[in-house]
C-alpha cells in the first residue's frame, strides 16, 4: 500500500493587504523565512509509528492555489492542517476521494470540529495521533471492514515515554532551516486563547530525556550542524526535568528555540545551563502591558497578571545570560484600547528585547475564547477558518473598534520590524552582553 503523509505548510493572512504589509517588513519577512519551512511533526512521528510494509512518501502544500494537479500514486493519503489552511486541507482530501484515494484527517482542528471535517473523509483521528495510528493501519490494510469513520484517541493520553524517534529522514534535509523536537505536551496554564496541543493533550506530560536525546542524535546523523526548534508550548515547568535535559544537551554542541513562560528568569542556575547548553532564543508570552489586558487571560490563577510587575526584569535576566528574547503581544485583548499601542511600542523599547512577535487575538475553535465569543455575540464571521491567522481580525474588541485593531496592529509592526529598530535592538543586545562578559566570567552573570 502507498501512503501519502502530506502536510498542508507555510505562512499566510487573510486579508490580501495584510499578506502584502507584512511581506514587506524586514523584520518580519526574516522570521517568516525561517519558520516557514517547518516539517509537520506530527506527520513524521505518525511515520515512525506506520509498518514497514507501506510505503511512504512525505509532501507539502504551501498554497494549494498554486498546485493543479495532485500526486495520484497513493492508496490512501493523511493530511494534516492547522485551522488557517484546513478549507484547503479540505478541497484536496475532495480531489482524492474523487480519484478512489481513502483520505484520513486529523490535528488540532480536526479534533476540535469533527462533524466537520468527517465531511471531507473516509476517517477522522481525534486527539493524539499515536494512540491509535496502528489501529488504523492494521484495518486500512486488512480485508475485513477497512477503516472506521472516527478513531477518537481522547480519552487514551499517550505515554511519551514509548515515543518514536519521527522519521526525519523522509525529509530533504538542506530545505530546511531548522528541525523540530518535542520534549512536552500540555501546559499548567490555561490561557483563553490557546489553541496549542492542550487541546489534544490536557494534561503537562514529559518526553523522557533519553527520548529526546534519541532524536537531536537522529537529527545529528542527519544533519551535521543542526538548528532545533523544540516544538514545545512551555518547556521548563518541571525544572529538574529542565535541567537534566540541559545537561545532557549541553554535550551536543547544536543551537536552539523553544517557548516558555517567564518563570524561567527565576533560576539562575536553569538560565547559566540553558545557555551552555546552546539556546539562542526563548519565545515568552507577555501578551498584555497593562493588568487590564492580562486580567483574566489565563484561568486557573489569573497568573500572568500576577507576574506583570516581573516582566521588565525578565526580559533583563534572561538576556543578560546571552539568550536573547522573543516577546509575544497580543493585540485587541479585552480591556486594551487603541492606547495599547503605544504602550507595547514603550515596553519594547524599555525591555531591549531582541525580537517582538505582534498578533491579533485569535478565536480558534475549541478555545474558550472561540465559546466566549460566540456567546457574547462578538464573532465577525463564524467557522471563518481561513481568519485563524493571528493577523486577520474576526472578532469585534471591546475597547476599540476592529479597523483601530487593523491599523494598530499595520502601524505598531511597521515601527516594530523596520530594518533600523530590529538593527538597533539586536545591537544594543550583543553590545551589553559583550560589556557583561567583560566584566564578568560568564558563571559570575549568573
Ligand atoms: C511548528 C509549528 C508550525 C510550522 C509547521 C506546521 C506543520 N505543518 O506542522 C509552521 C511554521 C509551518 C506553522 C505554520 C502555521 N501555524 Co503553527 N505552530 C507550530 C508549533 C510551534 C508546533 C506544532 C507542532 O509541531 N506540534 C507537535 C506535533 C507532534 O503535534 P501536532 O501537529 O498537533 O500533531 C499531533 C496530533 O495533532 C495528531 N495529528 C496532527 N496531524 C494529523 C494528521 C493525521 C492524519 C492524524 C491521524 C493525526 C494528526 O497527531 C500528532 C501526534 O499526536 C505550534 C505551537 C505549539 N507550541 O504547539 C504552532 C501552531 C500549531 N500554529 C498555529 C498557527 C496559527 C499557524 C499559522 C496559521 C500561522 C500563519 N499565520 O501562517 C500557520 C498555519 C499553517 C497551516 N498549515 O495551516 C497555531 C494553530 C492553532 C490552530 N488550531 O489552528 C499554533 C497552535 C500556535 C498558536 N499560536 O496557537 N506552524
Amino acid at each position: 500500500m502507498k501512503l501519502g503523509l502530506i502536510a498542508m505548510s507555510g505562512l499566510r493572512a487573510s486579508n490580501p493587504e495584510l499578506t502584502a504589509f507584512g511581506l514587506t517588513l524586514p523584520g518580519f519577512v526574516e522570521r517568516n523565512r525561517i519558520v516557514a519551512s517547518l516539517p509537520s511533526l506530527g506527520l513524521l512521528t505518525l511515520a515512525a509509528l506506520t509498518p514497514p510494509e507501506i510505503d511512504i512518501s512525505y509532501l507539502e502544500v504551501p498554497d494549494l492555489r498554486l498546485v493543479s494537479g495532485i500526486p495520484a500514486e497513493f492508496d490512501m493519503v493523511a493530511i494534516s492542517s492547522f485551522s488557517a489552511q484546513i478549507n484547503d486541507a479540505y478541497e484536496l482530501a475532495d480531489r482524492y476521494r474523487k480519484l478512489g484515494t481513502k483520505v484520513v484527517l486529523g490535528g488540532l482542528h480536526v479534533t476540535a470540529v469533527p462533524e466537520e471535517a468527517q465531511r471531507h473523509a473516509d476517517s477522522v483521528v481525534l486527539g493524539e495521533g499515536e494512540p491509535l495510528w496502528t489501529k488504523l493501519m492494521a484495518d486500512a490494510l486488512s480485508s475485513g471492514a477497512g477503516l472506521r469513520p472516527v478513531y477518537d484517541a481522547r480519552s487514551h493520553s499517550f505515554n511519551l515515554s514509548t515515543s518514536p524517534v519521527p522519521r526525519f529522514d523522509l525529509l530533504d534535509i538542506p530545505r530546511y532551516n531548522r528541525l523540530t523536537v518535542q520534549t512536552h505536551r500540555g501546559c499548567p496554564f490555561r490561557c483563553e486563547f490557546c489553541a496549542a496541543s492542550i487541546q489534544i493533550s490536557p494534561t503537562y506530560k514529559l518526553k523522557p530525556v533519553d527520548r529526546v536525546m534519541n532524536e537531536i542524535h537522529y537529527i545529528k546523523s542527519l544533519w551535521d550542524r543542526p538548528y532545533i526548534e523544540f516544538a514545545d508550548d512551555n518547556t521548563f515547568v518541571n525544572k529538574a526535568h529542565s535541567k537534566a535535559l540541559m545537561r545532557a544537551l549541553a554535550r551536543e554542541k547544536v543551537r536552539w528555540f523553544t517557548e516558555t513562560d517567564l518563570s524561567v528568569a527565576d533560576d539562575l542556575d536553569l538560565l547559566g545551563l540553558m545557555r551552555d547548553a546552546g539556546c539562542a532564543q526563548v519565545l515568552i508570552g507577555f501578551e498584555s502591558t497593562t493588568f487590564a489586558g492580562l486580567d483574566g487571560v489565563e484561568q486557573k490563577s489569573n497568573w500572568k497578571a500576577r507576574m506583570l510587575d516581573h516582566y521588565l526584569s525578565t526580559v533583563q535576566r534572561i538576556q543578560d545570560h546571552g539568550i536573547t528574547v522573543n516577546g509575544c503581544f497580543v493585540l485587541g485583548l479585552d480591556g486594551t484600547g487603541p492606547e495599547s499601542f503605544d504602550e507595547i511600542w514603550k515596553f519594547v523599547c524599555d525591555s531591549h528585547l531582541y525580537d517582538v512577535q505582534i498578533t491579533v487575538q485569535t478565536p480558534f475553535p475549541g478555545t474558550p475564547l472561540y465559546d466566549r465569543y460566540r456567546r457574547e455575540g462578538r464573532l465577525l464571521r463564524e467557522n471563518a477558518w481561513e481568519m485563524c491567522t493571528l493577523f486577520d481580525v474576526n472578532f469585534r474588541p471591546n475597547h476599540m473598534s476592529v479597523s483601530d485593531l487593523e491599523r494598530g496592529l499595520r502601524e505598531l509592526g511597521q515601527r516594530i520590524y523596520s530594518q533600523s529598530f530590529t538593527r538597533r535592538r539586536h545591537a544594543d543586545f550583543h553590545k551589553r552582553y559583550r560589556e557583561l562578559r567583560r566584566v564578568s566570567s560568564p558563571k559570575e552573570i549568573s
